[in-house]
């Protein structure tokens, strides 16, 4: 496959008016009949031959205005179907006919049968696997679709739009007709076909329109979907309220599948779930799980405006509707639970997962300009980084100027397969704010870093602020330009009140926000009168790496006065860093490691802090993991090292902290009904942390095992099972566990997902054998993207020590895996050897084994065009 690039963006030469899809649906040749209706283009090539996409396509019939082509008119090939000598302005009629077989689709692109459902996945590139077409996303039209098979099998035949019609067909088949009225990519196409269980709700829209809610599941699994219909329904209310967003078909469809390779797909008006996403009851979901399901069902939901009601023009858009939905759903979380502890974890998930991306050989703009696998494009960049750019929208702009742009956004676009120009020049338009500069944050990869220093005049009552911004060079973008920085501060003063400077000079300031534009600035601000402490990037305000040495005073102030929780928290976050990056300098060097006196105070009070909530104590407890201090170090890591020295200050922290730890143990118990709310939830993170510090403390499965025997719920069994696998992975008290475990739910493949992702993430070079092993069990099913995921995703990408073997033997596993998964499903193998992404940080001997495998797969001549993708730029 050729690279594709933004510069050579061009519409199509033809119209696309209408299609209308007829499918005889059989496991091994469906058939699919295309009615395409078209017209030239105003101002196009009269000349110019109609080239439709295919991908491993035969073509079985083609008529023009139902009649036969002549074979000298047109070309097939498995990858395109080309059409010469079409008339010049009126519309004419293509009827395409392929046969398809669903059942050999283990790419799960296309049409394809999971457990015996047919279902769709046709993001980005999959409706040509279905039929020749414009398979691009400014290719909006109308569908009408017909679906006909067999009854007994498959009493459910579903598809985008409002419920036409159906009936008996011949032969025990049946048929069902659909239309969606609202002109759509066929990237938003979707059917289902089979036998499922269906959740009934309805939703009144604020307009007064009732629509039916349906969420289908595999038969006996209906209670299960309860709770995402009741975030299907929240979720609907709160686009209304937050954003003035209406639904606009009768019917709003959730079909949960267990083979799927993204998280949910938004087609219109019938989501397709992975089922992991879907289904949730307190004894096989965790509260992470329900906070995923929330958020996803939201996500996809709200991207019935933000992707289907506004499109994007090309996949170089991809943000346009990616970051801007992400934005949507943590705001709709943050609105569902506690504002400040979402923060915390959404920037913990950008550091932990898009922060090493930018900084590696897969670093890419949040609108690229070239591709050459779309599929890989799906990215924490144009997804997490590209929220993160709609946030700072917003904080620049203010709530009313966001809302005005985002009206206008709406407003001008509904319709369209739009532009991230478009979508900034909204803003512009509707606030007059200049946007140019800060545009940059899509054109430039890579995550600038901020150094800034502050100092105090008591003479002058003035605080200096100086900062200065760097862009690192990335892949393709050697140099960069300053870009526009919105920084959210507060000087806060020995009382924990803010200072109210009397004026500031050096650059502008909106409210709490400055803004740095220029590679260095220095604001002054007058009228300080005593020494502040300055907290900066409160919130999160801006994507960045921000350098500002402060004293471990200092850092307590904020931790304990910053009205801003989350600048609490990385206060507590920037005092623990430097010991934890120490310690791994220490334990590398064989020197004993030693726990900052200043931080175990500053962490053991704020713990039993009751005026601060569960959720967030839980937050600060659970220190920066291994790969926060890998990055941290940035280079020459030796993850042994870094897990000795992080244990080790973990360590000395639970001794320290024991009383305090069992007291929380007591304290957070509760013995009544199970709740999934967020209150609850932080409870309940906020004693499985206190349980970690003291099975650290104790040295002894024996409190793990206890919890894990008096659990009632999946979210303690799990940290339980979790603790005593990790901490003591060849005690009885493990085994144990790990087999009750195993038996209780060895019908429910979504519990058994977690058993094997506790066991494959077990630290240490023993693990690899573990996961071999791991692989034979006949609850290991390879073609199944979330047991594959579950197993070798959580060991590549999770496991540190066990993964980054000293021999080289992980990644040589990983080699192996991916040559093995490729063939069958390239998106899937592409993705996890995305797990490599940082092997050039790694010290030289385990670099050197990284790069050997990473040439043995770029060595196989038979690669997909996603792997090779990946593998080429990762080697580059
Ligand atoms: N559009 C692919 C799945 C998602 O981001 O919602
Ligand atoms: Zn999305």
């Amino acid at each position: 496959n050729k690279v594709v690039e933004l510069a050579n963006y061009h519409p199509t030469d033809f119209v696309l008016e209408r299609v209308d899809l007829t499918f005889e649906l059989d496991p091994t040749n469906s058939k699919v009949d295309a009615r395409l209706i078209f017209h030239r283009r105003e101002g196009a090539d009269a000349t110019a031959p109609l080239v439709l996409d295919g991908d491993e396509l035969t073509l079985s019939g083609l008529l023009l205005d139902q009649n036969e082509l002549p074979a000298e008119q047109y070309d097939a090939t498995p990858q395109s179907l080309t059409i010469r000598d079409l008339p010049g302005a009126s519309p004419f009629e293509i009827t395409v006919t392929t046969f398809i077989n669903p059942e050999a689709n283990s790419q799960l692109m296309g049409l394809y049968r999971t457990n015996g459902v047919y279902c769709t996945q046709c993001e980005a590139e999959g409706f040509r696997r279905i039929t020749y077409f414009p398979d691009r996303p400014d290719v909006l039209a109308p569908y009408t679709i017909t679906i006909i098979a067999d009854k007994a099998a498959n009493p459910l035949l579903l598809s985008n739009g409002n419920y036409l019609g159906g009936g008996n067909y011949d032969e025990g088949r049946h048929f069902a007709a659909w239309f969606d009225p609202h002109p759509k990519p066929s990237y938003l196409f979707a059917l289902v076909a089979g036998d499922l269980g269906v959740v009934e709700d309805t939703f009144t829209t604020m307009s007064g329109r009732e629509v039916a809610l349906k969420i289908y599941v595999e038969r006996g699994k209906e209670p299960r979907a309860t709770y995402a219909m009741d975030a299907l329904k929240r979720s609907m209310k709160w686009d209304e309220d937050r954003f003035g967003r209406e639904y606009d078909l009768d019917i709003f469809m959730v079909v949960a599948v267990s083979d799927f390779n993204m998280g949910a797909m938004e087609n219109k008006g019938l989501n397709v779930f992975n089922d992991k996403y879907v289904l949730a009851d307190p004894e096989t979901a965790t509260d992470q799980d329900y906070a995923n399901i929330e958020a996803i069902i939201a996500h996809e939901y709200f991207h019935n405006w933000t992707g289907n009601r506004i499109t994007c023009r090309d996949w170089f858009q991809l943000s346009l509707k990616e970051g801007l939905t992400v934005f949507r759903d943590h705001e709709f979380s943050a609105d569902m639970r506690s504002r400040p502890v979402k923060r915390i974890a959404e920037v913990r998930h950008l550091k932990s997962e898009q922060f090493p991306e930018d900084a590696g050989p897969l670093a890419h703009p949040v609108r690229p300009t070239k591709y050459r696998e779309i599929n890989n494009f799906y990215t924490t960049t144009v997804y997490e980084k590209g929220s993160e750019v709609i946030r700072m929208i917003a904080t620049l702009l203010g709530p009313e100027g966001f809302k005005k742009g985002m009206d206008l956004y709406f407003d001008r676009h509904d319709g369209d397969a739009a532009t991230v120009e478009d979508f900034v020049k909204c803003f512009e338009d509707a606030t007059g704010r200049d946007l140019n500069q800060f545009s940059l944050w899509y054109h430039q990869a890579g995550t600038p870093l901020v150094t800034a220093s502050g100092a105090y005049d008591a003479a002058a009552s003035t605080f200096t602020l100086s900062l200065e911004q760097r862009v690192p060079a990335t892949p393709g973008q050697p140099t960069k330009e300053p870009m526009h920085i919105p920084l959210s501060f507060a000087l806060i003063l020995d009382n924990g009140s803010v200072a109210t400077p009397t004026a500031v000079s050096g650059g502008e300031v909106t409210g709490d926000v400055l803004h740095l534009t220029e590679q260095k600035q220095t604001f002054t601000f007058s009228g300080v009168s005593s020494r502040p402490v300055l907290s900066l990037n409160r919130s999160f305000s801006a994507p960045i790496n921000l350098h500002l040495d402060q004293s471990a005073d200092d850092l307590g102030h904020i931790a304990r006065h910053d009205s801003d929780l989350f600048a609490r928290w990385q206060a507590l976050t920037d005092l623990a860093l430097p010991n934890l990056m120490q310690a791994s300098r220490d334990a590398r060097e064989g020197k004993e490691v030693e726990a900052s006196p200043a931080l175990i105070s500053a962490l053991l009070e704020t713990a039993g802090n009751h005026a601060l909530e569960p959720a967030f104590r839980a937050q600060v407890l659970a220190l920066p993991g291994e790969s926060d201090i890998a990055r941290e170090l940035g280079s020459n890591n030796d993850p042994d090292a870094i897990h000795a020295g992080r244990t080790a200050v973990l360590k000395a922290i639970a001794g320290a902290g024991r009383d305090l730890f069992q007291h929380l143990l007591s304290e957070t118990r509760t013995d009544g009904e199970f709740s999934p709310d967020a209150e609850s939830a932080g409870r309940r993170a906020l004693r499985n942390s206190a349980l970690s510090y003291l099975t650290y403390a104790e040295q002894s499965p024996s409190i793990a095992a206890k919890a894990f025997d008096d659990a009632n719920n999946m979210t303690d069994m799990l940290q339980a099972m979790t603790l005593l696998a990790h901490r003591f992975p060849d005690a009885e008290e493990t085994s144990a566990a790990l087999q009750a475990f195993l038996k209780r739910f060895d019908n429910n493949p979504l519990v058994i997902d977690k058993w094997f992702a506790v066991q494959a993430t077990i630290p240490g070079a023993a693990t690899l054998g573990r996961v071999r092993a791991l692989m034979e069990n006949p609850h290991f099913v390879r073609g199944n993207p979330n047991r594959v995921r579950s197993l070798v995703g959580s060991f590549t990408f999770s496991n540190p020590t066990g993964f980054n073997r000293a021999d080289g033997e992980g990644y040589r596993f990983l080699a192996e895996q991916i040559l093995e998964i490729d063939p069958k499903n390239p998106q899937l193998a592409a993705r996890i050897l995305t797990s490599m992404r940082s092997w050039r940080s790694l010290e030289p001997q385990r670099a050197d084994q990284a790069r050997s495998a990473l040439l043995s797969i770029d060595r196989s001549s038979s690669l997909s065009n996603d792997v090779r993708d990946i593998v080429e730029r990762m080697l580059k």
